[in-house]
């Protein structure tokens, strides 16, 4: 029974959250700025507002359209790589059709669908744009133009496009296709997920390998030679006359120090230590003299 109360206990503590979602609504809310930009309290912002006026080219609004758009990270959950996306890549409308966008964030984050593109006399910067901080519901209108073109939709936020919040609109059969849309068109910087971590080990190994093997121009190595002679060998000569005197000294030592306060075991070490730079210095002064004796100059 504990065992059954825990685990709906636990049910609950997990689900709740999901169910506490509550999206809030910014279309009610919103002030008019004039030239089409809106904005409430709250966050949210409609730029390039646009209900009645039809672009130049457009006799008629030829269809009204109205499409939900939901943006959050669990759309890109299906794009190997990305972060954020809207739930739609690829959006198609007739010329002259009155769109009605109705912007879902789903993120505890700020995003946008924004519309790249437009004519700048209608619309400022060319820009239709709705901006809302999550979770929250946004909408916006505009008469698309006429024409054949494909205007680039994305979140404008610092990165979110480039990890996957980016999407197309086509405007009659569009021109052409926009590069990195997740799932519709080529990354323009390609990322391979198939490679496993030892494929991607024994990849740079060959590469190190066939680098090493390479022939290197001449010059390049006269270059390099002086500054990797300079490089200090982990284990220079001095190391090991060091490592080998203190090897050599340590049970002397060990027996000398035995009984001594930690004020009398420095004073002796370095009187050890001056007795051994004496005998260096004279051993040098005797090698020396040794070596320069049979050198003198003619005359002296
Ligand atoms: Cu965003």
């Amino acid at each position: 029974m504990i065992k059954l109360l825990s685990v709906s206990a636990l049910v609950l503590l997990f689900s709740n959250p999901a169910l506490a979602i509550d999206y809030q609504e910014h279309d009610g809310m919103l002030m008019d700025h004039g030239d089409g930009h809106l904005m409430d309290m709250a966050g949210g912002m409609v730029m390039g507002q646009n209900a009645n006026t039809l672009p130049g080219g457009c006799d008629s609004i030829s269809d009204t359209r109205e499409i939900t758009v939901h943006a959050g990270h669990q759309y890109a959950e299906k794009f190997p790589g990305r972060m954020f996306a809207f739930d739609t890549q690829e959006f198609n409308f007739k010329p002259c059709t009155k769109l009605t966008v109705h912007f879902v964030n789903e993120d505890k984050i700020r995003h946008q669908w924004m519309m790249h593109g437009l004519p700048k006399y209608l619309y400022p910067k060319g820009m239709f744009h709705l901006e809302i901080t999550g979770p929250a519901k946004i909408s916006g209108t505009l008469i698309l133009p006429p024409g054949d073109k494909t205007y680039l939709v994305h979140c404008d936020i610092a990165q979110h496009m480039e990890k996957g919040m980016k999407a197309q609109l086509k405007v009659g059969k569009g021109d052409g296709d926009l590069p990195s849309i997740p799932g519709l068109t080529a990354n323009t910087f390609a990322d391979d997920y198939n490679i496993k971590l030892p494929g991607l080990i024994s990849l740079a190994e060959s590469e190190e390998k066939a680098a090493a093997e390479a022939p290197v121009a001449q010059p390049v190595v006269k270059a390099a030679a002086p500054v990797a002679a300079e490089e200090p060998a982990f284990f220079s000569g001095i190391t090991i006359i060091g490592l080998a005197i203190g090897l050599l000294m340590a049970p002397f030592l060990a027996k000398k120090y035995q009984g001594m306060s930690a004020s009398e075991a420095i004073a002796y070490s370095f009187e050890v230590l001056r007795a051994g730079i004496d005998a260096i210095v004279g051993l040098f002064s005797s090698l020396i003299k040794l070596v320069y004796k049979d050198k003198t100059l003619p005359g002296n």
